[in-house]
């Protein structure tokens, strides 16, 4: 892929750089995304009753089972090379951070330092009532354990439609578009607010704004520059043309 001179100018010239990332980022690894093919989750399962809290009240066993499927799955599989990109340039770049939608901790696992995850982790679990933080070691058993605290059930301690995202978290994440200079947008449909609204915030506050997806979103027209293909091969040839350099 032929990149033009100003987007690598930007890239190698940035002090401040956001990779913002979606479950495009994770498809290369075996990860299904939620809504742009056959396999995509909300395809076959219905959001409502597998990502909300009043799914989880009226069927907590059937829901807890769904994420500890798909939790096992996480386990047979690992990040791919646009995470390890992204995990490298933090090496090259002195202000990288990765804000994702994501919930694979697939960030983390390839080496990336400042990650904000805006949609929790699936690792993680919290009670329904208070959300006490439960122990990672929870017994991962086929109904949901209940919480040691306050003995309401566990759930994910993920974020499901109708829930706010964590407030800190979103913060940085709000000011990190205002301070950035280069904003890359990896992987995302643009669909799910208020996380969407991130790269539109960066454009609007002048950050030089790439998008890299095999598909058209809402975000194209403002786009400074839009790379067509997919994250784990676009990256690795992006590191090469910006450093000129083997990715480590
Ligand atoms: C909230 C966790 C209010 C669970 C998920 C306006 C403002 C605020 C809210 C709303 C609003 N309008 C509507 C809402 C409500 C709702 C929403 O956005 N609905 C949409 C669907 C219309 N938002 C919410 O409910 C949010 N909460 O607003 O609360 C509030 C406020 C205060 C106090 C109380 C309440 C919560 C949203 C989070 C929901 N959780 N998941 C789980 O994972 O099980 S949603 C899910 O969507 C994931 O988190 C995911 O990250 C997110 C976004 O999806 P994408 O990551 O973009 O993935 P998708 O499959 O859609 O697309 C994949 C893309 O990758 C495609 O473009 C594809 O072309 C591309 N791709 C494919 N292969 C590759 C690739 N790209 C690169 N390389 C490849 N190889």
């Amino acid at each position: 892929m032929q990149f033009d001179d100003e987007l690598l100018n930007r890239l190698r010239q940035a002090k401040r750089l956001v990779f913002f990332t979606g479950a495009g980022t994770s498809t290369e690894s075996g990860v299904p995304t939620f809504r742009d093919e056959q396999n995509s989750l909300w395809i076959n399962f219905d959001a409502t009753r597998f990502a909300t809290e009043s799914g989880f009240r009226a069927n907590p066993g059937q829901v807890w089972q769904w994420y500890a499927e798909r939790r096992q799955q996480l386990q047979t599989l690992s990040p791919n090379p646009a995470h390890r990109v992204m995990a490298a340039w933090q090496d090259k770049t002195a202000g990288v951070t990765v804000i994702t939608q994501n919930i694979d901790g697939f960030h983390q696992q390839a080496g990336s330092r400042d990650v904000i995850e805006l949609h929790g982790n699936i690792t993680a679990n919290k009670c329904v009532d208070f959300g006490h933080v439960a122990p990672m070691d929870v017994n991962l058993s086929d109904q949901p354990p209940h919480c040691q605290q306050c003995g309401s059930l566990l759930r994910p301690d993920i974020v499901w439609f109708g829930e706010a995202l964590p407030a800190v978290a979103y913060h940085f994440a709000e000011q990190l578009c205002f301070d950035c200079e280069v904003f890359v947008c990896i992987g995302c449909s643009m669909e799910v607010y208020p996380a969407a609204s991130l790269p539109f915030n960066a454009a609007r506050s002048g950050a030089y704004l790439i998008q890299i997806n095999p598909q058209a979103t809402p975000l194209d027209e403002v786009a400074d520059c839009n790379l067509y293909g997919k994250a784990g091969e676009i990256l690795p040839q992006l590191w090469q043309a910006v450093w000129q350099e083997p990715l480590p």
